[in-house]
């Protein structure tokens, strides 16, 4: 084993306690050290974040400089050109958006790619699985449905949501989803997007040297192409991926390390687009492969998930799943992976090193994600199987000739997944009156005081988990019910919170809306795409009415306590943007005391959109959301209902104790 690890640097002292409160990741981690392997947690404890650029208190634009700017002093200096800090941020901010916000509509057109393939019939291994969902769609932007086939509709779908990405002039389809009045606030503003790629060139262009030097016009673009994003190319992702693989419901998984299994053929698919996984449910299912693993000595093939494939995968098809962003190297410390899969994005380049150390083999399957070092074999859409089956293959290979040591860790968790926005409506509202209403019901009596989404990442600059967890226990114990997507929802199910049984972790009113209907309080949609699902929910409980006109007027809170990608400042901003008040944590990248910390974190909501906010602490967190919660109720006049039904509550209590 000494010698197999002989690549591996000796890691410096790590506090794994203050590292990760994931029990399996915290295994793991003590087994990289005895072996003597690298993690990003190591690396994370010995490289000192730069100081200058977390402030975002530099400019590399061009080769004037890079210019310094002194975050203590923000106005005491300009960059060579002469840009202020509020220039130099607001691009720095604007690229991460333009960035995330790519990655994400990048990845809803490859999903529009494969619809259009199916659709035109070239490709046979994938099919129309919803075609409910299609119809639902199509008539939400206006497509003729009724005395029309599949197909036709599908066609018609697709050029309609192509529009989503190339237009060079109008309004995206999705924008007809937006509630009136919040939709009357972008075009004030002038922020309704147009194609996404249009939103993003432009704002790639502006924060190019000597464009755009005003911080409030440059935050306009980052809006507009934030907004390309949710309203855009993550809907089409969320919405296309039902439509081609079905629309999820709720479903009984189980989550954390232990749903490895010694004695079989472990593969693991991560990343984020779901043909990929699709593909290789199919290649897991194939008698022959199946065979050959039994052949190989394996009593199957074992199928698990990790970050975005795996939410979206455990949130559709109930794939158990092994573990979030900070724990993709730390599972192949096991041992037990035999192969590991990933496609696009979140994909640590350190996975190559680790995998190595325990002989898992990796691969790379997108054209453009590849790794130096690590093997790649490319995915095909018309011919998605030739790359799964290989990838099986060589599983079984690497299994046959495991040497080395395993140990899983035996956690697992059971929670129950897979909440779309169609079955909040149905779950609430019954099978003859679907709708939000009876949500709105219980938020205008009070019983939920109001409804969060946390979401995003997982980052060793912040203890795994903890963060995640400690806010949305403090959330729910106050009333607020908590959507999730993601890392964060990967994070609470480990906590056990996707059970209907943890709704006595909730407060009284919460408790019993959950007991009523059997749910938990904490609800998993899935993806980070499929946090679009979350905006389409806030569309719906503006029109179940008696909330106020726009998703800016209602009593919710969005969050992501452990940030890490650029693609979590595109979704906060398009949160933001879209009317809600969205709080990260870790870390902010602008320095306080600036006019573009002001914009974003007051200046925007007085225009009639959301506004950021910040803390690190997951307490604070929770009650800069549960006090924005509080205020957009008072300004409903539902404030009052509230501590009636408190009342209520503490007299039924008192009775039932007598
Ligand atoms: Ni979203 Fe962060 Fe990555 Fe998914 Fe996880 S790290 S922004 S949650 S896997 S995209």
């Amino acid at each position: 084993m000494e010698k197999e690890m002989k690549k591996a640097k000796a890691p410096k002292v790590l506090d794994i306690k203050e590292a990760t409160s994931c029990d399996a990741t915290a295994q793991m981690l003590k087994k990289a050290e005895r072996d003597g392997v690298e993690t990003a947690f190591h690396r994370a404890n010995t490289m000192k974040a730069c100081p200058i650029g977390a402030d975002s208190a530099c400019c590399k634009h061009c080769s004037m400089g890079p210019c310094r700017l002194n975050a203590k002093d923000p106005y005491g200096k300009v960059g060579v050109c002469g840009a202020t800090i509020d220039t130099v941020q607001a691009r720095n901010f604007a690229r991460m958006v333009a960035s995330g916000a790519a990655a994400h509509t990048d990845h809803g057109m490859s999903m529009l790619d494969v619809f259009r393939e199916v659709v035109n019939g070239n490709i046979a291994d994938y099919s129309i699985k919803d075609p409910i969902k299609l119809e639902e769609v199509a008539q939400s932007i206006g497509i003729e449905t009724e005395d029309r086939s599949v197909e036709e509709i599908a066609r018609d779908l697709y050029e309609e949501l192509e529009r989503t990405y190339i237009q060079v002039e109008g309004e995206i389809p999705f924008a007809k989803r937006v509630p009136e009045k919040t939709l009357e606030t972008w075009r004030k503003q002038g922020v309704v997007p147009r194609g996404a790629m249009r939103e993003i060139m432009e704002l790639m262009h502006r924060t190019h040297m000597g464009v755009d030097q005003h911080y409030e016009n440059i935050t306009k673009q980052c809006s507009r192409t934030a907004l390309a994003d949710g309203w855009g190319g993550s809907m089409v992702a969320t919405e296309i991926s039902d439509i081609l693989f079905g629309t999820p419901t709720p479903v009984k998984a189980e989550v954390n390390m232990g749903c490895l299994k010694e004695d079989e053929v472990n593969i693991i698919i991560h990343g984020h687009e779901p043909n990929l996984f699709e593909s290789m449910l199919a290649s897991v299912d194939d008698p022959t492969l199946i065979k050959a693993a039994q052949e190989a000595g394996a009593k199957g093939i074992n199928l698990v998930g990790m970050c975005c494939s795996g939410a979206e995968m455990l949130s559709r098809h109930g794939i158990p799943h092994a573990g979030n962003f900070m724990s993709t190297e730390a599972i192949l410390i096991t041992g037990a992976v035999d192969a590991m899969g990933v496609d696009v994005q979140c994909i640590k380049q350190g996975l190559g090193k680790v995998a190595e150390c325990y002989g898992t083999k990796l691969f790379t399957t997108n054209p453009r994600c590849h790794i130096e070092g690590v093997e790649h074999i490319e995915f095909h859409e018309h011919t998605p199987r030739e790359c799964t089956d290989s990838i099986v293959e060589n599983a079984i290979v690497r299994f046959k000739n495991r040497t080395l040591p395993i140990e899983i860790p035996n956690i697992r968790n059971a929670g129950i997944h897979g909440f779309s926005h169609e079955y909040i409506n149905y779950m609430l509202g019954g099978t003859f009156r679907a709708s939000y209403t009876p949500l709105n019901d219980n938020i205008i009596n009070g019983r939920i005081r109001g409804v969060a989404g946390v979401v995003g990442c997982t980052n060793p600059r912040v203890k795994q988990d903890w963060v995640h967890v400690e806010m949305v226990k403090e959330l729910i114990k106050n009333d607020v019910l908590v959507v999730q997507t993601g890392c964060s929802q990967i994070s609470l199910a480990k906590a056990g919170l996707y059970t209907p049984e943890a709704a006595h972790l909730a407060g009284a009113g919460l408790r019993e809306v959950c007991e009523t209907v059997g749910m938990p309080p904490v609800l998993g949609l899935g993806s980070c795409v499929d946090n679009s699902r979350i905006l389409i929910a806030t569309a719906e409980m503006v029109k179940a009415g008696g909330l106020g006109e726009s998703i800016a007027d209602l009593p919710v809170a969005g969050a992501a306590p452990e940030w890490m990608s650029e693609k979590a400042i595109s979704i906060g901003h398009y949160f933001v943007a879209s009317g809600v008040y969205t709080v990260f944590g870790v870390t902010f990248p602008i320095v306080e005391d600036t006019r573009f910390h002001k914009l974003l974190f007051e200046g925007l909501e007085e225009m009639g959109f959301g506004k950021w906010g910040f803390a690190a602490d997951p307490h604070e967190m929770a009650h800069l959301m549960i006090a924005h919660i509080d205020k957009k109720r008072k300004a409903l006049g539902i404030d009052k209902a509230r501590e009636r039904v408190l009342m209520d509550m503490a007299d039924r209590q008192k009775l039932e104790a007598a």
